[in-house]
Formats: C-alpha cells, structure tokens, sequence
C-alpha cells in the first residue's frame, strides 16, 4: 500500500516520470514582464531580453521574428499558404484560408494563427496552415520556435517539419518531425514524434513533455521554447531548453528505415479543428482561439 501510495503520488507530482519536469516557473500570468522574469530565471533570457541558446556551436542561419504592422499577413517571401478543407488525411474539419483573418501579425512582433467557427467552402471552421516549402529548406539543424498555444477541445496546434522530398516519395516516405503538437484537452502535454515507415500515424516515435499535475501552469498560459536538435542518425527534443525526448535509429521499430538523414526538411505552423487526434469541438470548446508565435529561428553548426 505504501508503495503504491508513493508511486501515486510521485506521479502526481512529476517526480517520476522521465519525461515530467519539475517546473520552477510562476505561469498563472501571461503578462510580458511576469513571463520574462520567469525566463530569466530559467537562464533562457539575459536581463536585456536576448535569447540565449544553451549551445554556442548553434549559428542562426534562418529566423522570423514576426515584425510589421498589425493585421498584415506573415512574410511572403518566407512563408506559404497551405489551403484548402480536404480532412487533410485525419478527418480534420477546418478550412484553411490565406486570409489575414486566420493569420496575421499582431504589430507588436508576433503571429496569431487563428481558429474560428464560421461557414466557408462547406467547412464549419477556418484556420491557417503556413509552410516554408520551396522557400526555405534545409538539412539538419537545431529549429526553434517561442509559442503560447491554445487550450480548447477539438483544436490540434503544431510547428512541425515535412521531407521536402514528400511529392516525389510521399508520405511517410519522405519522413515528418512534430516538435510541438498539443491538443487543446491536454494543455499539459507536448508530444514530439517522428513519423517514417514502419513508424507513423497512431504509431510514431514518439515521446512526451508534460507538466507536474499537481502544479496549477499549463503549457497554454504563456509562452514556451520548442526546439529539436536533428543531426545525423540523432532527433533531440527539447521544451524550453530541457531536452525530453531522444531517437536515433536504435529506437525505431524493427526493418524500419530512419528517412531524416541527408535530405531537406520544411517548417510548417498550423491551428487544426477536430480530427482523429484531437477529436471534435464540442459543447465545451470555446472558439475562436490563437496559436500566438513570437518566432521561429533555425540554427546550424
Ligand atoms: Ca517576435
């Protein structure tokens, strides 16, 4: 009895688990000044605001901090519209549109990809689904973005990577890194997975960042830094500079192919509604809801 208690109570705690942290961060505010305080205490923010990134070697070769003026839609020359209101493959139920009305910058340095409920192309909801194919592509690499994502149930929000080569072989062929992809029930909860043959769908590589239970905070209450470190054979997974999560090839499934060495990936960032991972809205969601993004930034070394 007592070792179950202890083990209860360990878990509820985040003790245990390998992949809960302790979390000395006081999050039941999302005011600039409280959340940078917080990161400063973390040691991810210098008092002057500047990221620091917990490995020197890392050279930023690519970034969006998401400036310009507000409710103007996010740079074109680095980012695409994905469109459309097919399901995208998990019976997903939005409609994602180019308009400002789903993406936007905010004016004061951030994107706001946006989920709401109206009636457009026969869908019941619209979002946005942005991707930097054909704009920037790149093969390995430490890729970051600051989100502050939403908490509702039926939305599905993600910044995640394609192979580039995905027309040419298709998916899971071309291989798929989720480094932030949260469910708006579970606002707790990171899952950052890899998908490739032999290993996707309801079966990825995947591995699991989630807040203490007994602690008040949620991811969806300020912002956070999701990274990965992806070199050759090695995937390291990180949520604000606290790595969670390692795949190499050792850890995929037997005959599998590791399809994230020597070819292009492209970044994607989109708010999705209902779908198998997800499920659908219901009488609980409350919409519209923002995925908020400060920046993305991909570094090399
Ligand atoms: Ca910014």
């Amino acid at each position: 009895m007592k070792k179950i208690s202890t083990l209860l109570l360990a878990l509820l705690t985040g003790c245990i688990a390998t992949t809960q942290y302790q979390y000395n961060t006081n999050t039941n505010t999302n005011t600039n000044t409280k959340t940078k305080t917080n990161e400063i205490q973390m040691g991810l923010l210098t008092p002057s605001g500047k990221l620091e990134i917990a490995d020197p070697s890392w050279k930023l070769v690519w970034s969006d901090d998401f400036n310009g003026q507000a409710n103007t839609p996010p740079d074109p020359s680095k980012w695409n519209h994905a469109t459309g209101g097919n399901g995208w493959g998990n019976n997903e139920l939005e409609y994602y549109t180019d308009r400002i009305e789903n993406a936007h910058l905010t004016g004061d340095g951030h994107l706001a990809i946006r989920a709401q409920r109206e009636d457009y192309q026969g869908m019941q909801y619209t979002s946005a689904r942005l991707t930097t194919a054909k704009k920037f592509e790149f093969t390995y690499g430490r890729v970051e973005a600051r989100i502050m994502i939403p908490k509702t149930q039926g939305i599905w929000s993600a910044f995640w990577m394609l192979g580039a080569n995905i027309q040419e072989v298709g998916w899971p062929n071309c291989g798929e890194i989720d480094i932030m992809e949260n469910i708006g029930r579970e606002p707790k909860t990171n899952h950052g997975s890899m998908h490739g043959p032999g290993y996707h769908s309801s079966h990825p590589m995947t591995g699991t960042f989630s807040l203490p239970l007994l602690r008040r905070s949620l991811l969806s209450d300020t912002y956070h830094i999701y990274s990965v470190e992806w070199e050759p054979n090695v995937v390291r997974f990180y949520v604000d500079n606290m790595l969670y999560h390692t795949k190499t090839p050792q850890d995929m499934p037997r005959g599998s192919t590791w399809v994230f060495n020597d070819h292009p990936f492209y970044i994607l960032l989109n708010v999705a509604v209902g779908g198998n991972m997800p499920g659908n809205p219901d009488g609980r969601t409350i919409l519209p809801k923002e995925m908020m993004i400060d920046y993305v930034r991909v570094y090399q070394r």
